[in-house]
Formats: C-alpha cells, sequence, structure tokens
C-alpha cells in the first residue's frame, strides 16, 4: 500500500518523556515498517497479531530514499500512535520488548522473565549468526559456511533448546504453559529456516527435535495466530520471503571481499 514514511531519523527530545510513555501505554493503533519479508520484522508482526492491536504493516516504497528517515537506517520500525501524538521505536528488540511487555508475554514474575530473555537472545543470536556467517556472506563461500553452521551454531542449539523444551513438558512453549516472546521468537527462526534455499537440509536437523516442532506448530497454530497464519497475505508473505532468499544479492547488489 502506499504511504509516506515520517520522518523519524531524530528521537523526539522535546516531547516530556513522560507523555511518550502515555502513548506507549495506551496506543490506540500501530504502524509497522518492515519489508515484505518474513525474516527479522516478522516477530513483530506476530506481537501485534497476537495482541489483537489496531495496527498496519507497511513496507518502504523507496528504501534508499527511506533509509535516512529511520532513527538506525534499518527496519523494522514501529510506529505507535495515540491522538495527534506518535511514538517512534526501531531495533528489533526493543521493539518486540516493548509489544511482548504490553500483550503479556513475559512471564508472570523477573525470574519467567529473564528466563524468557534468555531463550529470546539464543534465537535471536542464532538467526544473527546465520545472516552473517551463511546468508549474506559471498556466493563463493556460503556452502562452506552453511556446513559449519549446521554442523555446530544449529546443532548445539537445536539440542540446548530440546532439552529445556523437554524439561518443561514439552507442551509447545518454554516457560510454564503460556505463551511468551521467546515461544514466538523461535517459531519464527524455525519457518526462516524453512524458507531457505536450504530449507530441506536445515529442517531435517530441526526435525529430530520433537519438543522444537511441537513449540513451532503450537504458536502457528495458536487461535490468535491461526487466521493470520492462513490468510492470503501471509501466504503472500512466505512467497516473497522464499523468492528473496534464492539469491538475496538480486536486490541489494553482491558483497566485495
Ligand atoms: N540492528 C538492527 C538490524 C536490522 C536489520 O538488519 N534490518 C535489515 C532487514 S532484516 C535492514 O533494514 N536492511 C536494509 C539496510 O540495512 O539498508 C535490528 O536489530 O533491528
Amino acid at each position: 500500500m502506499v504511504h509516506s514514511t515520517p520522518n523519524a531519523a531524530q528521537i523526539n527530545r522535546t516531547t516530556p518523556s513522560s507523555e511518550l510513555a502515555q502513548v506507549m501505554a495506551h496506543p490506540e493503533s500501530f504502524r509497522l515498517l518492515y519489508f515484505p519479508l518474513e525474516a527479522q520484522g516478522q516477530t513483530s508482526r506476530d506481537l501485534l497479531t497476537y495482541g489483537g492491536a489496531n495496527w498496519e504493516g507497511i513496507t518502504p516504497q523507496n528504501w534508499l530514499e527511506e533509509k535516512d528517515k529511520t532513527p538506525f537506517g534499518c527496519l523494522p520500525v514501529l510506529y505507535i500512535n495515540k491522538g495527534d501524538k506518535q511514538v517512534v521505536i526501531s531495533e528489533t528488540h526493543a521493539v518486540e520488548n516493548y509489544l511482548a511487555k504490553h500483550f503479556g508475554l513475559m512471564g508472570n514474575n523477573e525470574y519467567e522473565e529473564t528466563l524468557i530473555r534468555a531463550f529470546h537472545c539464543s534465537s535471536a543470536s542464532l538467526f544473527a549468526s546465520f545472516q552473517a556467517t551463511v546468508v549474506w556472506n559471498l556466493p563463493e563461500v556460503r556452502e562452506k559456511t552453511l556446513e559449519g553452521f549446521k554442523a555446530r551454531q544449529l546443532a548445539h542449539w537445536v539440542k540446548t533448546h530440546e532439552r529445556h523444551l523437554m524439561e518443561n513438558g514439552n507442551n509447545g512453549h518454554y516457560i510454564g504453559n503460556k505463551m511468551s516472546l521467546a515461544d514466538i521468537r523461535t517459531a519464527n527462526l524455525i519457518k526462516h529456516f524453512s524458507f531457505q534455499p536450504w530449507g530441506a537440509e536445515l529442517m531435517e536437523i530441526i526435525s529430530q527435535a520433537p519438543a522444537l516442532i511441537k513449540l513451532r506448530d503450537t504458536v502457528e497454530n495458536d487461535p490468535k495466530m491461526h487466521q493470520w497464519k492462513n490468510s492470503d497475505e501471509a501466504k503472500k508473505l512466505a512467497a516473497s520471503t522464499k523468492a528473496f532468499f534464492v539469491n538475496p544479492f538480486a536486490a541489494t547488489g553482491k558483497p566485495t571481499a
């Protein structure tokens, strides 16, 4: 859809922070600016969906022009609206932590919250490592780094997360019997792997971990998520994600050594 990206390059330092906090505490609507992909921004989409928020997903129309209108020159960016006031936040972890807290997905107490942050951090780190070492690496070395990634980082992540999920009773959640930010982030990570050109190889490793698969399915089939996950929009997003990662450099140009 057509939209104009508001200039949010500068952080709002003129409105008292107490007023901005009120916008965040009682938002009327949200806009999430992100590429038409299931990648770094997908967890924020899912959190807004899970929370039943009044939200709209928007995509850049001309990223190179819009890049400098964002706080850090990258996406996702979340616009939080209340009346004529707006708060803009960016950086994936800041956006996800705010949304998860707002929608009650950070556990029942500080201990649970800290564990949720730990699982979330572990899955987000694996995503970042995969992006850096495989997806956005020089095409001529990607096959090699993929092998290393599968044998070390992915294998270790699968082993440790599977153990923790089994210890929680293999009920589709990391903590207790309740959905959390960590559940949603990990479900997205697994889906993100499945969309890659090497999706079958990556999923073969993950499929050996039944508790991880159960977690993914629990998130996908949650009644608050199910309708969106099966919508035409979600199907289009999955298709554009698969197509994009066949050759991510088609959009950005090949890196130089
Ligand atoms: N540190 C940022 C990184 C986000 C990021 O790398 N976003 C990518 C899309 S997944 C992006 O905006 N790429 C376009 C660019 O860097 O120009 C975060 O965690 O939000």
